[in-house]
């Protein structure tokens, strides 16, 4: 290991992460009572120009008055680039109370965006003598953002994860694609030609670089990597298949921008018995091992060695987490 350590953010359950628009009242007790681990109430692209102010303001009530039980609660700000951001960290933050947990930064560039917010909170907490200190969650979703995306992930001590906006991250490169997360049938391979058997054609993952490089940043710096929207609402499988492609790459779980998503990922992204049970037999096998003055060993035909207690534990760990 380095000399280094990256020092973890706080533990929190973050498989589903529910998006609630500002201007829907009507959705803010239903997604309270669902089962999402965590929540994010939207001032940002869900609501429109006109409906910000009014957004703000249900959002301080609904933080203030509904009861949220155990969920992770967070408010996704506007951009630094607009007018509205400002306010909606300095009266999210001076009028509701302690409740809310985390604060989304949407479209961070650079490491700068993220100090600016953590001066402006710190003053807050500071004058209005906020006992809880609060978190902030980055979204990269922009060139810039993904350029710069190791500085931001180390740019303060507020930072607990790092989230992918699939949707805004495709304008901003120029990607020739209108969905939301998912694959594109333009973005595949196709066998050679010369090949003996028929020409096959495979579709590819075209998040997969985004995905693995946020993937990278958020760990090195103790952070959740978290996966961003998938649009399709009515194609449980894709969103599945999506969940399931990040969570192998090391997210820790996913958005729900629809109520129905919110089991799916839950499910993703908590081990199955039979994963659990696995794990659990090479922590055994290894401890044997070790215990007998072995690091490698053969558990069902396969190399088990030290690396692999680090790996059964990050599965241990997770299912634990879950249990608790
Ligand atoms: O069965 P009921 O009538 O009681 O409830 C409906 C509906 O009210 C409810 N519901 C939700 N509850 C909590 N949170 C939600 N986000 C939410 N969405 C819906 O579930 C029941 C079924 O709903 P539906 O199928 O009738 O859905 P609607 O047509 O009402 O709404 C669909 C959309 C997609 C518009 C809605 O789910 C929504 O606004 N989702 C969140 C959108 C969002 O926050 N976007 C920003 C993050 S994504 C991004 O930034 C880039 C793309
Ligand atoms: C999320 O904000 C996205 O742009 O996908
Ligand atoms: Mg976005």
């Amino acid at each position: 290991m380095s000399f280094t350590t990256p020092t973890p953010a706080p533990a929190r359950l973050n498989r589903s992460e529910l998006a609630v628009p500002g201007s829907r009242i009507e959705l803010f007790e239903k997604a309270a009572k669902s089962k999402a681990d965590a929540i994010f109430l939207d001032l940002e692209d869900a609501v429109a120009p006109r409906d910000k102010e009014q957004a703000r303001k249900n959002i301080i009530s609904a933080i203030n008055d509904i009861d949220w039980g155990d969920k992770v609660l967070s408010v996704r700000i506007n951009g630094l680039d607009t007018h509205y951001m400002y306010r909606d960290v300095v009266d999210v933050l001076e009028q509701a109370g302690d409740r809310i947990d985390l604060i989304m930064i949407p479209k961070v560039g650079t490491a700068s965006d993220v100090y600016a917010l953590d001066m402006l909170a710190t003053q807050i907490e500071a004058a209005k003598g906020r006992k809880k200190r609060i978190g902030f969650e980055l979204i990269i979703e922009t060139a810039l953002g993904m350029q710069n995306i190791h500085e931001i992930a180390a740019a303060s001590k507020r930072n607990e994860s790092l989230h992918f906006g699939v949707a805004d991250y495709a304008a901003s490169t120029k990607a020739m694609t209108t969905g939301i997360g998912g694959p594109n049938p333009h973005y595949g391979v196709l066998t050679d030609k010369d090949g003996d058997a028929a020409r096959d054609y495979h579709w590819g993952d075209m998040w997969h670089y985004a995905i693995a490089r946020m993937v990278v940043a958020a760990r090195a710096n103790g952070l959740r990597p978290i996966d961003g929207p998938f649009g399709d609402f009515s194609d449980p499988q894709g969103y599945r298949a999506q969940a399931a492609r990040a969570m192998v790459l090391g997210c820790e779980g996913k958005w729900a921008i629809h109520p129905s998503q919110i089991a799916l990922a839950n499910d993703v992204y908590s081990p199955s018995d039979a994963e659990i049970t696995k794990a659990k037999r090479i922590l055994e096998a290894m401890e044997k091992a070790q215990n007998e003055g072995s690091g490698a060993v053969a558990l069902d035909g396969r190399l088990i060695d030290i690396a692999s207690i680090k790996q059964a534990e990050v599965m241990v760990h997770q299912a634990n987490v879950i249990a608790a």
